[in-house]
């Protein structure tokens, strides 16, 4: 007993001071919060995840999600210490270029960091889409007899955390679903950057996450081992309902800057490392210190985890005896791969002399057409599907009483809608989309930016993409969204102009395994185009092509337009080539999909001889220039939108027709 403690003790002091010499070495860093949650973390991991360091990607592992990314060195060490790929060095350089430690954990980078985290709360959200990617699984694999999904998801959070409203609402949403296989450990510090949380944090946290439907455990000492033990037995043995374990711990435990803001993101010093190494009972040197019986017994998550999958690959042996075709459908949905033929019926879905239709419905559309097939694309909308067409018919709801359903009800928060989005796609087994209004694309980049960041396939379904929206006004309609979502890296916009480019859309949506793709469609009906006389609908897997010209060979001008405003730009290029000007007009839905084309395709698209080039899009003009250069003009827009009658909006805004044909004549000389 007495061997034992003193070996948790050894084991524990390891973790802190690996975290504490790296912070030192690199100069930068936080080294408070693992010194103070490391003995926390040490029991979830040495006497409960569920996890194989030798192969970090089994499906039925549990999740462990550092939320508070800050505190990223105690992931490290944790990785290092229980035998996965994260060698001693990569510790030693941490934050530094090209090491696997960067700052904040990055998904990409070391096998075992199941998601990047940094920005505060986001980790807590993604925890919560694990858990319903989890449930949706076992709701529709585990057969009486066949337990092979099963596992929890555990996060480990902070004040600040707690402080983000997207922890409240991903928190609000997980109690109504009664996502019992949450387990969050939140480390109640009481200290952020700028002092005590008696300044900024005062509500009675417990009581809140009680309200939610959590089981709320605590407040214990989070530096007594036996209550972190107890507290995450309890919290197993609640099924129903989340858990939130308050563990009280100081920051910077064991250094004179203990319990102080100093030790939150400031290397202890010379002196102050020196300090706690005495305090704590540890060697001054060697740095980076990892005692023999430390590793041997960290070293002993290797053959648990080995005898864990082993005996859960016994199960799916099992399972897939007696159940061969869900097993492997469910092991081509962890591996992502579409099954064969899964966009064929989207062929022909919209023929020419269709009545004209607007594309969030033809979106809505595809979308059932594709989940026929593809039947685990699982997501919804923050309370808007009746707008946005995304209930896929007849697949039943996601709710507390059923997790089996596809659809999910996000309820209004679409900040916690994305970040879900992220932990189901990066949980696996599960194809994540969200909708809502374009206008509150505001309210989710954050989990925009870090799908895109991780290359996680989630598909956004933004309706009422334009000023287009009419009447309810300036607050609904969507200005600068549309270019500053192209701003964010390896994110996929499409903004497809009729109703066979909304089918090609989500097919490339669902193609593209390598980032988030974002939908943007329109309220209001359009034309089907009737591509008898114009180029295919597939052209929009180059993100832009030749839509129509009045003839071959190089033409005096090019319009381009995307979306809603392609009709504009035909119209405009009719009209203009019936004036007896040579006239091309560009279907551009995508930048990103057109410009990753060879330069020769592009060139062909948009030869650089032809300076005299009109842009027609909805939105802000700035960045245009980009296809534009100097001399092409943009019917854009220069102020928000109004509230009236679409139409309306579109004609006193000046996104019009008959200004897209000024503006060519203009560039031409013949105005
Ligand atoms: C969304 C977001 N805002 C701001 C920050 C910058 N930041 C990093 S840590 C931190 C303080 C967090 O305090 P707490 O969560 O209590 O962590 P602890 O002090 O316990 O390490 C802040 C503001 C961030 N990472 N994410």
């Amino acid at each position: 007993m007495a061997d034992q403690k003193a070996l948790d003790n050894t084991c524990i002091n390891t973790i802190r001071f690996l975290c504490a010499d790296a912070v030192q070495k690199a100069n930068s860093g936080h080294p408070g919060t693992p010194m103070g949650a490391a003995s926390m973390v040490y029991v979830l991991w040495d006497r409960f995840l569920k996890h194989n360091p030798a192969n970090p990607a089994w499906p039925d592992r549990d999740r462990f999600v550092l939320s508070a990314g800050h505190a990223s060195m105690l992931l490290y060490s944790m990785l290092h210490l229980t035998g996965y790929d994260m060698p001693m060095e990569e510790l030693k350089n941490f934050r530094q270029w090209g090491s696997r430690t960067p700052g904040h954990p990055e998904y990409h980078l070391a096998s075992g960091v199941e998601v990047t985290t940094g920005p505060l709360g986001q980790g807590f959200a993604n925890g919560v889409g694990m858990a319903v990617a989890e449930s949706w699984l076992a709701g529709n694999f585990n057969r009486a007899g066949h337990g092979i999904v099963d596992h929890y998801v555990y996060v480990l959070c902070s004040d600040g955390d707690l402080q983000e409203g997207v922890s409240s609402e991903a928190a609000s949403l997980a109690g109504t679903l009664r996502l019992g296989k949450l387990i969050y450990l939140y480390d109640k510090n009481g200290i952020q950057i700028e002092g005590s949380t008696d300044v900024n944090f005062r509500e009675n946290v417990g009581a809140r996450f009680d309200a939610y439907g959590w089981q709320v455990i605590g407040p214990i000492d989070g530096f007594d081992l036996v209550a972190v033990d107890a507290a995450i037995r309890r919290a197993q043995s609640e099924t129903q309902r989340p858990s939130l374990i308050i563990c009280n711990t100081i920051i910077g435990y064991g250094s004179p800057q203990q319990g102080t803001a100093k030790v939150h993101g400031e290397p202890l010093g010379e002196e102050g490392l020196r300090a706690a190494k005495e305090t704590l009972g540890w060697p001054q040197e060697p740095a980076f210190y990892v005692p023999k019986e430390a590793s041997s017994h960290m070293r002993q998550a290797l053959q648990r985890g080995k005898k864990a999958e082993s005996e859960w690959q016994e199960r799916m042996n099992a399972y897939s005896r007696d159940c061969p075709d869900l097993a492997a459908q469910l092991e081509a949905q962890i591996k992502g791969v579409l099954p064969e033929g899964w966009d064929k019926e989207l062929e022909g879905l919209f023929p020419a002399g269709s009545k004209p239709i607007a594309t969030r419905s033809a979106s809505g559309k595809a979308l059932n057409t594709l989940a026929k097939r593809v039947t685990w694309l699982v997501g919804g909308s923050a309370d808007l599907a009746g707008s946005t067409k995304t209930i896929i018919e007849g697949r039943g709801d996601f709710c507390a009483e059923d997790h089996s359903g596809n659809n999910m009800h996000f309820g209004v928060r679409e900040h916690a809608m994305g970040s879900m989005a992220n932990g189901m796609a990066l949980h696996g087994g599960v194809i994540p989309y969200t909708a809502t209004f374009l206008v509150f694309s505001d309210y989710m980049r954050p989990p925009m930016r870090l799908a895109a960041l991780m290359k996680q396939r989630v598909v956004y379904v933004f309706t009422h993409d334009s000023i287009g929206v009419g009447e309810d006004g300036p607050t609904h309609q969507p200005v600068e969204h549309i270019m500053s979502l192209r701003a964010v890296p390896n994110l996929t916009v499409i903004r497809p102009s009729d109703a066979t480019e909304t089918a090609e859309a989500w097919k490339a949506a669902l193609k593209n395994a390598e980032g988030p793709t974002a939908l943007m469609l329109t309220r209001q009906n359009l034309p089907v185009l009737d591509r008898s006389e114009v180029a295919p609908a597939n052209g929009l897997h180059r993100g832009g092509y030749v839509l129509w010209e009045s003839a071959k060979g190089t033409p005096a001008l090019i319009i381009i337009g995307t979306g809603s405003e392609v009709h504009f730009a035909l119209e405009a290029g009719k009209q203009l080539a019936s004036e007896g000007i040579k006239v091309r007009v560009v279907s551009l839905p995508s930048w990103e999909m057109f410009d990753k084309q060879p330069k020769k395709y592009r060139e062909d698209v948009l030869p650089s001889a032809v300076k005299a080039r009109v842009a027609v899009e909805a939105g802000v003009k700035v960045g245009w220039e980009h296809y534009l250069g100097a001399e092409g003009a943009v019917v854009g827009l220069e102020s928000f939108g109004a509230s009236a009658p679409g139409n309306i909006v579109s004609e006193k805004l000046g996104v019009t027709k008959e200004n897209v044909v000024a503006a060519a004549k203009s560039l031409l000389g013949k105005a």
